[in-house]
């Protein structure tokens, strides 16, 4: 065993929130691809995700999407995610699809529409109370397409306005969750495009409200792990959208372009003391364009795992002192032991240990679940992109 037991102890404290629209299909802007066997409705997309914390034992919740995932019951919703032995979690609201939303929505000049959008997140605050949800994920597609369109600073303003209305309305013990992203579908300039944006209208609404970042949400080049660390350090760092990019926002598998940057993240968050922290919430937000989705979610979510082994097995000490001693080989070096360390093995072992599959992609594909699926299914759903 090359993983100490006190680190196998944290192993299993990783729960890593997967996203009900990963579930369905989806693709780009060229093209979406159908696939046999894709959900047709919420229901048979919280089934699908229960696939895969069954074999991993690593997805204890789904993160949903409105109005993607509107049902006339969520209370039978939460049910049957119970019944399937994992949990409803954060609900992301959805003010991207819609026409009068062309030109912003908790942004807009048109007070009907902001409030249209405020209304919106209302509802979702809503529904969390039927789910038990905790979180309120938003994202917007807020911003311009050129240089004068709108006034940025009032629309920075109304930004406010409008968020301190979905603030007032949460519960004791509810947040929101505030995301960034530099660009797209605006592409002269968004209304959150930053960290440091996100981190300034959050600060002003109160303790509830947190920052979430979405790794593909970055200019490439740009330190990431540097923004774990600021955002823990100043106590707002609400949650994470895992994916990876080797251009933009391309929401593949979490750790495919770029595994290093992954364990680098996560050493962050280890070092932060975000790890197996609930104020610090790991989740997905991937689509599967090209490959199947029980299977591309049961990798990212090994992914996470394997990454997080390796950040787990950074000697603090011997970095603390090499760091304290100037000796910046030793310091790089020591990290660089980790990254390099194979964990599958041990990970193998400590997922026979607590009765799960030593290999969850093959028990996954020996189960018959998605020959069952692609059988029974027909004329699945759109995860919404391209809707
Ligand atoms: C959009 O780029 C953001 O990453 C959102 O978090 C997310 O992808 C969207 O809300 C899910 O459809
Ligand atoms: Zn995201
Ligand atoms: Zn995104």
């Amino acid at each position: 065993m090359t993983i100490p037991s006190a680190t196998l102890d944290l192993l299993s404290q990783q729960a890593i929130e997967l996203p009900s629209w990963a579930f369905g299909n989806s693709g780009t802007r060229f093209k979406v691809f159908g696939q046999a066997g894709v959900p047709r409705d919420p229901f048979e997309k919280i089934s699908d995700a229960a696939q895969v914390h069954k074999h991993t034992g690593l997805a204890p919740s789904v993160a949903l999407h409105i109005p993607w995932d509107k049902v006339p019951s969520y209370s039978d919703l939460r049910r049957h995610a119970e019944d399937n032995g994992v949990k409803l979690g954060t609900v992301n609201s959805n003010t991207f699809q819609d026409d009068d939303y062309k030109l912003g929505s908790v942004t807009h000049s048109d007070p009907r529409i902001r409030q249209k959008a405020i209304d919106h997140h209302l509802e979702c605050i809503d529904i969390m109370n039927e789910t038990g949800s905790r979180d309120l994920k938003i994202w917007l597609a807020d911003g311009t397409n050129y240089p004068g369109q709108d006034d940025m600073r009032s629309r920075q303003d109304r930004l406010h306005d409008s968020l301190s209305a979905i603030y007032e309305r949460l519960g004791e013990h509810q947040r929101l969750v505030l995301e960034y992203k530099f660009f797209e579908p605006a592409f002269y300039h968004t209304d959150v495009p930053d960290w440091g944006t996100s981190y300034a209208q959050v600060s002003a609404l109160g303790d509830k409200a947190v920052v979430c970042l979405d790794t593909g949400h970055h200019a490439p080049g740009t330190n990431i792990e540097f923004i774990v660390m600021q955002l823990l350090r100043l106590g707002k760092l609400g949650s994470f959208d895992f994916n990876s990019r080797f251009y933009a926002d391309d929401d593949l598998i979490v750790g495919a372009a770029d595994p290093f940057q992954l364990f680098r993240i996560i050493l962050e968050v280890v070092r932060g003391g975000g790890y197996a922290n609930p104020d610090v919430a790991f989740m997905l937000d991937q689509c599967h364009n090209i490959e199947k989705k029980v299977p591309g979610q049961i990798r990212s979510v090994l992914n996470v795992q394997e990454m997080t082994a390796r950040a787990l097995l950074v000697d603090r000490d011997a970095l603390g002192a090499a760091q304290a001693s100037g000796d910046v080989l030793a310091a790089n070096g020591i990290v660089m032991d980790a990254f390099y360390t194979d964990v599958r093995g041990d990970l193998a072992d400590w997922r026979e240990s607590r009765g799960l599959p030593a290999d969850p992609m093959s028990a996954y594909a020996a189960s018959g679940y998605q020959q069952r699926i692609e059988q029974e299914r027909v004329g699945g759903t759109q995860a919404g992109w391209g809707a």
